[in-house]
């Protein structure tokens, strides 16, 4: 047995897998997915997470990123999606529908590493351990440059699902200032995430 086998989450190496992963982005995002993988590995190490799906998860959270938009349309209709997200697009299109592509392409089929991929650009109330781990690692990976990355850092060094309430504020914030449209599951998690940590003060 080679040492760098995935199995049974993947029905080949991990060479291999990044090879996969590699040949639908470009240097700049396979980068930033290497780092994210990194990064979810050391959150599953102190947290106590899958190391071996934090490892997965994240080097494919972004695999559909560059997918696109036809293609994405056309597999929101194939897998009977609900509508309303073709009022969106490709920030939110890449984790949702993306992993459909990672199921037909990788050949991943591991319900917890796809649900972190569905998970990781909008949260969700109730995120396993896993989608968490991806979730966090996507926003503090070492090549995030943003103001408050730093907060970002040590809030999740501290508690991990501190970080996921601080990412979600962060987000909303973000996406008001700019005027995007939210999609509603991202105000469903960010209140699901107060409710149940925010606030520590009054508890
Ligand atoms: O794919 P990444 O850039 O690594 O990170 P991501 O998947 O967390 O976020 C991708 C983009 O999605 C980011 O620019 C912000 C945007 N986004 C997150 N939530 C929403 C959103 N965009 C809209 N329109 N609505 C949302 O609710
Ligand atoms: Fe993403
Ligand atoms: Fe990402």
């Amino acid at each position: 047995m080679k040492n760098n086998t995935l199995e049974p989450i993947v029905p080949y190496d991990w060479d291999e897998l990044e090879k996969r992963v590699a040949a639908r982005m470009t240097a700049k995002r396979f980068a930033h997915c290497q780092r994210t993988s990194v990064e979810a590995v050391k959150l599953a190490e102190q947290y106590g997470g899958d190391v071996q799906r934090a490892k997965v998860g994240g080097l494919v959270h972004d695999y559909a990123k560059q997918i696109p938009d036809a293609d994405f349309i056309q597999a929101i209709h194939d897998h009977h999606l609900p509508a309303a997200l073709l009022d969106y697009g490709n920030a939110i299109w890449h984790g949702i529908v993306g992993i459909y592509f990672i199921e037909d392409e990788l050949a991943i089929h591991d319900p917890a590493i796809l649900q972190a991929v569905e998970e990781h650009t909008t949260g969700a109330p109730e995120m396993p351990l896993l989608a968490q781990i991806v979730y966090m690692a996507d926003f503090i990976e070492p090549g995030r440059h943003f103001p408050g990355v730093d907060d970002a850092r040590a809030v999740t060094a501290k508690s991990l699902q501190a970080g996921v309430l601080f990412q979600l504020s962060h987000e909303l914030k973000y996406l008001v200032e700019k005027q995007e449209p939210i999609y509603p599951l991202t105000f469903t998690s960010y209140n699901a995430w107060v409710r149940r940590i925010g606030h520590p003060a009054d508890n």
